[in-house]
């Protein structure tokens, strides 16, 4: 039985989120891991305590004490492992390219996630819906023109997995104020989706 004081150990919540396409990477990737799943509640205390490196979760702990923030780190990290980050320094670079500009999508709708004021909310929303989220879709579009499967490198990489799992949120019609038909318009993207998912099952055994 392996001991796992001796794994690496993934703290984030129990929805997908930014922690998801790491989780996923290190499975594909066969890398065992400590997979913990907290409250609110236990993330604040972690936050509290000081043991949070960038205050924020996903945060990845190693075997030797070492804490480690931000979920784009974790997953250049998972994807090294996982054979889901290309090791083409060109490759790589479109690959890393993508992953920040995801996360700035991802950041614009955290903000309209943890704002309190309902009408704020509204607001940030409504821009999110109008003129944010549709340039997001437009620039996965454009990845995928010339038949292109994946967003990069020819095959799935981390950022297939990122983006796939924002774009789930976005549209899975639990985030008042943005529309689940989002991606009428593009259907490059909708069977990106489809073939993501199909190929996240395949390779994690689903
Ligand atoms: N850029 C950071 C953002 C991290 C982030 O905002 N995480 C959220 C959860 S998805 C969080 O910790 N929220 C709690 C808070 O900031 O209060 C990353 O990619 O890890």
């Amino acid at each position: 039985m392996t001991d796992s004081a001796q794994l690496p150990r993934l703290t984030y919540f129990d929805f997908p989120g930014r922690g998801e396409a790491v989780r996923d990477a290190l499975r594909i990737g066969h890398v065992a891991f400590e997979d913990v799943r907290v409250s609110a509640a236990t993330f604040r205390e972690l936050r509290a305590a000081g043991k949070l490196p960038t205050d924020t979760l996903p945060m990845l702990e190693l075997p030797d004490g070492t804490r480690i923030g931000q979920s784009n780190t974790l997953l250049r990290w998972a994807g090294a492992q996982a054979g889901l980050t290309p090791t083409d320094p060109v490759e790589a670079l479109e690959v890393e390219s993508l992953l920040d500009c995801i996360e700035d999508y991802g950041a614009r709708l955290s903000v309209s996630i943890r704002v309190e004021d309902e009408a704020v909310r509204a607001s940030l929303r409504s821009a999110l819906a109008a003129s944010w989220l549709p340039h997001f879709y437009e620039l996965l579009d454009r990845r995928l023109r010339d038949g292109e499967a994946w967003l990069a490198a020819g095959r799935l990489t981390v950022a297939d997995l990122k983006a796939v799992h924002l774009l789930d949120k976005l549209i899975n019609g639990s985030l008042t104020g943005l529309p689940t038909d989002a991606l009428v318009a593009f259907p490059r993207v909708v069977a990106w989706r489809a073939r993501v998912h199909d190929e996240r099952r395949l390779r994690l055994g689903e």
